[in-house]
């Protein structure tokens, strides 16, 4: 398992590349041009500042999150071949700096949601959280509004410019059905993995947050059988997978060690995290233990311990505490704990491993 810190970039994170530097067994960053809108081509003065950067901080850039997948390829208008073009472009640009794996999503118009991003915990610390009731009734536009108006800086799917053309957006999917997803993520994977393919980049689709439908926009990276439909999509190893536990364990009857087992030959980077459910069906990021949330974190790890996972690794989100201020989900001190509980878990398994072994002999 390869341990990799997400950075959104200098003067856009209120971590540092010496700080990541510092988080035992972390290697690199995971990053992404995050002014760039979704569609557009890489400009590769910007991506050589980040690879720039890193180098200096001795940290590698071997995986981005994301490049964002334009609306016009979700919805399957003429225009997508365009930004498929721009998508290969940037492709080809990122294999030059030694890029391997490229996480990304396709979920229509949101990324990650959630209703409270300072949920106050027993502890005092604050948490990202989600209340099911409240998207399950709530106007989207009232939504964006609070995001706005509760974080400073900008969030993966919901940069500003995004934010703008909302309205004409949901427009746009109308009648647009799951199976219409299902058709033009196979109509983008057959271009993009076999471009992808020739140059050594594997593509690693992060499953939607919360996996369910919301506002009335299809979802489809939602369960063990739907990934596996996206995998035989288009069959072939650079068609991966990012597992996150945070995501699909927010509906606790996706059995994430089961995926763990199943999926394990096409799951190129894993998010580990856990997540507190409710009955109501809300939902909280708790601390990585297993202990404080609903997700078993070390039965997780044993599964990939079990599989010998070797690809890349990523605390995910984490609470606010010892009064950090950060962007939300993404200071350091949470994430740097949910490290060394990882790897705390891991090197347990690996040394009863070994022991087993020795024993055997
Ligand atoms: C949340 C992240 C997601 C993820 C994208 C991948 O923190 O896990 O925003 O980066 O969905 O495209």
């Amino acid at each position: 398992m390869k341990m990799v810190f997400r950075w959104f970039g200098e003067g856009n994170d209120t971590v540092s590349l010496d700080q990541i530097k510092q988080i035992p067994g972390t290697e690199g960053i995971v990053w992404a041009l995050h002014d760039v809108p979704a569609g557009d081509e890489w400009p590769m003065d910007k991506i050589m500042k980040v690879k720039d950067a890193a180098d200096k901080a001795g940290l590698h850039i071997k995986v981005v999150e994301s490049v964002n997948v334009h609306e016009d390829i979700k919805l399957g208008l003429p225009s997508r071949d365009l930004y498929i073009d721009n998508y290969k472009k940037t492709i080809a640009k990122l294999a030059q700096v030694g890029v391997k794996v490229i996480c990304y999503n396709f979920m229509p118009i949101f990324d990650w949601l959630r209703t409270d991003l300072h949920k106050e915990m027993e502890d005092g610390s604050t948490a990202l959280f989600y209340e099911k009731a409240m998207i399950d009734n709530v106007d989207p536009f009232d939504l964006v509004k609070r995001i706005n108006e509760n974080s400073k800086l900008t969030m993966p799917g919901w940069e500003p410019e995004r934010l703008q053309y909302l309205t004409q957006l949901f427009e746009a999917y109308q009648g647009v059905t799951q199976e219409h997803l299902w058709a033009n993520a196979k109509y983008f994977l057959d271009e993009i993995i076999p471009f992808a393919a020739e140059h050594d980049i594997r593509m690693a689709i992060h499953p939607d947050d919360p996996p369910w439908p919301i506002f009335g926009l299809p979802r489809i990276i939602t369960s063990q059988e739907n990934i596996r439909r996206y995998l035989q999509l288009h069959d072939s190893p650079y068609n991966g997978l990012t597992l996150c536990s945070g995501s699909l364990g927010a509906n606790p009857e996706n059995d994430i060690v089961s995926m763990i087992h199943e999926f394990a030959d096409r799951i190129l980077f894993t998010h580990i995290r856990n997540v507190r459910v409710y009955e109501n069906g809300d939902f909280i990021e708790s601390s990585h233990r297993t202990q404080d949330g609903t997700v078993d974190i070390a039965g997780v790890v044993q599964a990939y311990h079990e599989e010998q996972y070797e690809g890349y690794c990523r605390p995910d989100h984490g609470r606010h505490i010892w009064g950090e201020e950060c962007r939300p989900g993404y200071g350091l001190y949470d994430r740097a704990l949910g490290i060394m509980y990882l790897w705390g878990l891991w090197d347990a398994y690996q040394k009863a491993a070994a022991a087993e072994g020795a024993a055997a002999k």
